[in-house]
């Protein structure tokens, strides 16, 4: 699968995220439902710590595996490697991106998160297999996160120059606003709360599945 396509329906979560569902049943019920990328996040005061941090990257990297699912993981490159990922995504804070490429090689993924058309290009120069590009809209579900860019900022950047490279928009996506994202001209929509704090994480997977592929 290339990098475009594995972008479509982008899922982004850790186990301080799961509060309907385990973790485990969360990922396999979005599988069911359709996601095409799994981003292994583990934040927040109450995130796992080491062996049992390990142990859980572990169990959702079979389930990837198992489905055919490409896994990435958020931030620790030691973890990546650790658990064969097929990729790492890095922050503008998570330290310097052609470090991070010497560390994984040329076969695994390296997403960069950006905020703006000048991240952006320099994410691509610094070999980006894709950039996140974010918030598009408020979301509570990152503390710290960036002020709001919106959609529009995809659109910039597509104009920028980059026309063709891969890109998915994140933060604050619900059902309602993924058409918005997918319109700007996003691959697609990295979505954390909207399927893992679902009553359905396979229905709601479905239901912005069903968007994707009758939008693009
Ligand atoms: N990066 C920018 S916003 C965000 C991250 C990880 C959180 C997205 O979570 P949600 O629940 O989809 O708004
Ligand atoms: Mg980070």
């Amino acid at each position: 699968m290339n990098v475009s396509e594995a972008l479509k329906l982008y899922l982004v979560m850790g186990s301080t995220n799961c509060h309907v569902f385990d973790p485990e049943k969360t990922l396999a019920e979005a599988i069911e439902g359709g996601i095409t990328l799994f981003q292994f996040r583990e934040k927040g005061i109450e995130a796992l710590k080491e062996n049992d941090c390990l142990y859980l990257g572990q169990k959702l990297r079979q389930l990837c595996e198992k489905n055919k699912i490409p896994f990435i993981v958020n931030d620790d490159i030691e973890l990546a490697l650790e658990l064969q990922a097929d990729g790492v995504h890095i922050g503008q804070e998570d330290g310097d991106p052609f470090r991070t490429r010497k560390r994984i090689g040329e076969n695994m993924w390296m997403g960069i998160s950006t905020h703006s058309v000048e991240e952006a290009q320099q994410a691509v120069k610094d070999g980006a297999d894709y950039i996140g590009v974010g918030p598009m809209f408020p979301t509570k579900t990152k503390e710290d996160a960036h002020q709001v860019v919106g959609p529009d900022l995809i659109k910039s950047i597509r104009r920028s120059g980059l026309e063709q490279f891969p890109i998915v928009g994140i933060g604050g996506i619900t059902l309602d606003r993924a058409k918005i994202v997918y319109e700007a001209g996003a691959n697609g929509v990295a979505v954390i709360s909207a399927i893992s704090g679902a009553e359905s994480p396979k229905h709601a997977a479905a239901e912005f599945f069903s968007i994707n592929s009758t939008q693009i």
